[in-house]
Parts: C-alpha cells; structure tokens; sequence
C-alpha cells in the first residue's frame, strides 16, 4: 500500500472507532523547538541530557543538573506549540481518546488538550527532595537556584528520572493501552521503559498499532503500520477530510 493509500485508511479507521489513544515523545515537540533526547539535540555542554536525568547526577551536582533545567525551562517557554499538538488537542475532545506522553514541556496542554497523562512528570513543576511535596512554579528564569521547599530542603524538577517509578500515572497509561482499539505511537524512540512496553500491551489486547517517526525503532517490526515522516506533517493528513 502507497502511503496516501495507508493515510485513507487510518482516516476512515479513526472515524469510525471509539477507543484511541496516542503515546507522544519528544519527536512531537521537535518542530517547535524543543530539544530531543537522542541525537544532536541531547548534548548540553558536551553533557548526554541521558546522562544529567538521573538521581545520581543531580546529587553528585545538583547546580548543574539545575542550570541544565533552567536552560530548558527557557528554551521551552520560547516555544509554541506545533500543528502536531494542534491534531492532538482536537481528539482529545472526544470522549474514548486518551493522551500518554512522556513529554515534560506542557504543550500539550498550551495547545488545548484536556489532560494528558505524564509519564516522566511536568517540568514546570517542582518536588521537594525531603518533604516529597510537589508544586507548580512556571517562572523562567527562576529567582534563586537551585530552589527551595518551605520545609528547608533542596528542591528538585518535578520530573521522573532513571531508575525512578513512574507513580499511579502508570496504571492509567496500561488501563488506556488495554482498551485501546487503535494505539498512536508518535516521535519516540520506544527505547525508554516502561513507557515503551504500552504498544506491545495494546498490541496483545487486539489494538491495531501504528507508529509515526521519520526514523526506524525498535518497536517498528512488531507494530502493525510504520509511518516514516514528520508528526507536523502526517498527523494534520490523518484528520482532513
Ligand atoms: C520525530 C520528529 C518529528 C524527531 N516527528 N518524530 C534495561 C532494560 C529495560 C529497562 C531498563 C534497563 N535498564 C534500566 C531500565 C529502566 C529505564 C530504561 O528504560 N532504560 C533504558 C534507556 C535502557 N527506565 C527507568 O528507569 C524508568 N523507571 C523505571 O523503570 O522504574 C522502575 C522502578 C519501579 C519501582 C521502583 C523504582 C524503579 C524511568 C524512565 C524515566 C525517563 N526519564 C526521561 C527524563 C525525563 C525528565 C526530563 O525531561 O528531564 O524521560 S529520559 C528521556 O527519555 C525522557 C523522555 O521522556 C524519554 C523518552 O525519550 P523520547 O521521548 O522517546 O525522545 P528521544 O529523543 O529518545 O526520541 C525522539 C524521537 O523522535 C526519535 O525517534 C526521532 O526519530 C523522533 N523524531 N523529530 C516525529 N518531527
Ligand atoms: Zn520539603
């Protein structure tokens, strides 16, 4: 099948089916300017941005884990969403649509989506690293780093780390993937778990699978249709008319 054959058919399966849901990575916000993860993107000071997202980074130095995330909180508060997001943001109006994404950027939401589920928590937020409370703080850049609990503790970013749960947020994610009768996987790598093991959970539960990434992953050969392109472009084809 040709791809405008392929993209017929995903619209008329989308019309017709109740149940949809849609797993972003970092591929989505691409386009508008957010750095991914793997690739050129994720170098920051000749520093792996794999390497800085984990506990052991951050209390080794927790300074410079903090400039890197006050780096990204600017660039991200420079960015709009992107068509991509805009798709997203119109099914999520209709009931049986859910939104998993393990993005921490928020634009999701500035694009209009009722409500995502966050797998790997909200950059925008900030945790205590004693006391555990978590709150939002939206400021860029923020007053005094690295930041501080009312309790007196330092704070972290509000954000999940290597080696770190992902909170009940996960139950709800394999309740989606479960019910799903068509599973979006779009701009991942699929290499992170556990959020990468949602295709295959939809996928035994009889959903029909299909990935949206200008390149190849390890889930490619095991969904059931891989769309290679840009999100901006393909996602605004799957809904016109
Ligand atoms: C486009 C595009 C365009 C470009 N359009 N597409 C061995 C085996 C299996 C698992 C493990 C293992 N060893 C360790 C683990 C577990 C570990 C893991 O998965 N590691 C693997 C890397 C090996 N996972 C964890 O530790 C997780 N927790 C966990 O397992 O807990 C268990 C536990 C239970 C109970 C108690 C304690 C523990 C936590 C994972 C947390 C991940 N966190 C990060 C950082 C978040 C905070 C922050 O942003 O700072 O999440 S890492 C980073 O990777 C971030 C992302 O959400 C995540 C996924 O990346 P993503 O979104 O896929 O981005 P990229 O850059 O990788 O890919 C972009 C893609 O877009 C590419 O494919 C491009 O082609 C494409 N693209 N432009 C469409 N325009
Ligand atoms: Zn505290």
């Amino acid at each position: 099948m040709n791809v405008a054959a392929e993209l017929d058919e995903i619209r008329r399966r989308l019309n017709a089916i109740r149940r949809i849901t849609v797993i972003t990575g970092a591929g989505v916000s691409a386009a508008s300017g957010v750095p991914t993860f793997r690739g050129p993107g994720g170098l920051w000071r000749n520093r792996q941005a794999t390497q800085l997202a984990t506990p052991e980074a951050f209390l080794q130095d927790p300074a410079l884990v903090w400039e890197w995330y006050e780096w990204r909180r600017s660039v991200i508060a420079k960015c709009e969403p992107n068509a991509a997001h805009r798709v997203i943001a119109n099914w999520s109006q209709a009931p049986g649509f859910t939104l998993v994404t393990q993005n921490v950027d928020g634009l999701h939401e500035r694009a209009g989506s009722r409500r995502s589920l966050k797998l790997h928590g909200d950059i925008w937020r900030l945790q205590c690293s004693e006391c555990g409370r978590n709150w939002p703080d939206r400021r860029s850049p923020l007053p005094k780093l690295p930041p501080h609990c009312g309790c007196g503790a330092i704070a972290r970013p509000g954000v999940v780390w290597f080696g770190e749960p992902l909170g009940e947020v996960w139950a709800e994610a394999q309740h989606a993937a479960r019910e799903a009768q068509v599973l979006l996987l779009v701009g991942t790598s699929a290499i992170v778990y556990p959020a990468a093991s949602l295709a295959p959970i939809a996928k035994s539960a009889g959903a029909r699978v299909i990935e949206i990434n200008p390149d190849e992953t390890p889930l490619s050969a095991h969904v059931d249709l891989s769309l290679r392109g840009l999100a901006g472009e393909l996602l605004p084809q799957l809904i016109a008319p």
